[in-house]
């Protein structure tokens, strides 16, 4: 064991909920805390350490999503294999997966961060607001089983109940929270999200302040509960950039993208409920929403009663979904006959 040993619960064990486990002797569990390529830093009631996946999970890894991502839990052994790092042999089940497509012209899934409760897409005045991004980053966290919540970050440098205004008036429904990290304004809430050992995953474009306010959240926590605790161990143990502990919770710091392709779709209905409640009055129940007669979106555009912003952006996302979905179909047809060539 080494020094920056953290208990499980501290690292949000206690949020999946879903029972002991057996280990046969020699194997522990520990978090991700740091993905490289194809090596892992991982961090647990064992200490850190850095990992690779065993071979037998690596030979029964069949797509890029059976990988482990920052914020899995994982069984690995407690003895390194090559003098230096220890084996992953088991990525536990995720509750939830936030997955983009990954940059590249194949068709493949990227996890952006597993077992995420709450993914905060932050924003600030002192950048222009991208909508279409905001709901990208919307309908990737609930597709991926998160909550999401958005945070307006410097507030003390402009005005940020007007992006509020525009956030609502257009349609969006998830909670919106206004914050200094300078000022320390509204950290209180953020703050709470942390609650009973949730992980928060901070996203947005750069520059608006995630990194500072991940700062301001273990700086205040740990001025908040004392920095070390009755073994003398530090309680909130920065690790590195990526997975943080703090304020009973688990924080993760992501770098900022300036764009982020769907990998699904399960999220859209709910981000765009406005939307969907519109499309009860279409007359076809396939209806494109783009040029049908009796088509209840449309009318509640003309009416000015849907953003035409708001709807420009769904039917993006929607045709940007079949797009992939035929990509993935031809894909896979190239894979199986690669597949069956080689067998022949
Ligand atoms: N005035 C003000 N500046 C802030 C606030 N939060 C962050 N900043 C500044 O914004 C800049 C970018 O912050 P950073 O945390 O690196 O952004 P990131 O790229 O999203 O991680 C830095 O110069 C911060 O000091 C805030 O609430 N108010
Ligand atoms: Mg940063």
């Amino acid at each position: 064991m080494n020094s920056s040993a953290v208990s499980l619960d501290l690292l949000g064990w206690q949020r999946r909920n879903s029972g002991d486990l057996q280990l046969p002797a020699g194997q522990v569990i520990s978090r991700v805390v740091v993905e490289h390529r194809g090596a892992y830093e991982l961090l647990g009631p064992h200490g850190w350490c850095e990992a690779v996946l065993d071979s037998v999970a690596r030979e029964r890894a069949d797509e890029p999503t059976d990988y482990p991502a920052v914020g899995d839990w994982v069984v690995h052994t407690v003895e390194p294999i090559d003098n230096r790092r220890v084996a992953i042999v088991e990525v536990l089940p995720r509750h939830s997966m936030v997955t983009r497509r990954a940059s590249g012209a194949a068709p493949l899934p990227q996890v952006v961060g597993a077992n995420i409760d709450t993914l905060a897409i932050v924003t600030s005045p002192d950048q222009d607001l991208d909508e279409h991004l905001i709901e990208r980053y919307l309908v990737t966290a609930i597709g991926g089983g998160a909550s999401a919540v958005l945070v307006i970050n410097k507030t003390d440098l402009g005005d940020g109940d007007a992006i509020r205004g525009r956030l609502t008036s257009r349609g969006v429904e998830q909670q919106i929270l206004m914050v200094s990290a300078k000022t320390g304004d509204g950290m209180s809430a953020l703050a709470n999200l942390l609650a009973g050992g949730a992980t928060v995953a901070f996203t947005g474009a750069s520059g608006v302040g995630k990194s500072t306010l991940v700062n301001r959240l273990v700086g205040d926590s740990v001025l908040a509960t004392g920095a070390v605790d009755d073994e003398g161990a530090g309680r909130h143990t920065t690790v590195r950039r990526e997975l943080l502990v703090a304020g009973g919770g688990v924080l993760i710091d992501t770098p900022g993208l300036r764009e982020l392709q769907l990998w699904n779709g399960k999220g859209l209905d709910q981000v765009f409920s406005d939307v969907v409640r519109f499309a009860v009055r279409c007359k076809f129940a396939d209806c494109s929403h783009r040029d049908e007669p009796d088509c209840g979106v449309v009318g509640a555009r003309v009416r000015g009663d849907l953003d035409p912003d708001r709807l420009a952006s769904y039917l993006e996302l929607c045709h940007e979904l079949s797009e992939l979905e035929e990509e993935i179909d031809e894909y896979q047809r190239t894979r199986r006959r690669r597949r069956d060539a080689r067998r022949s």
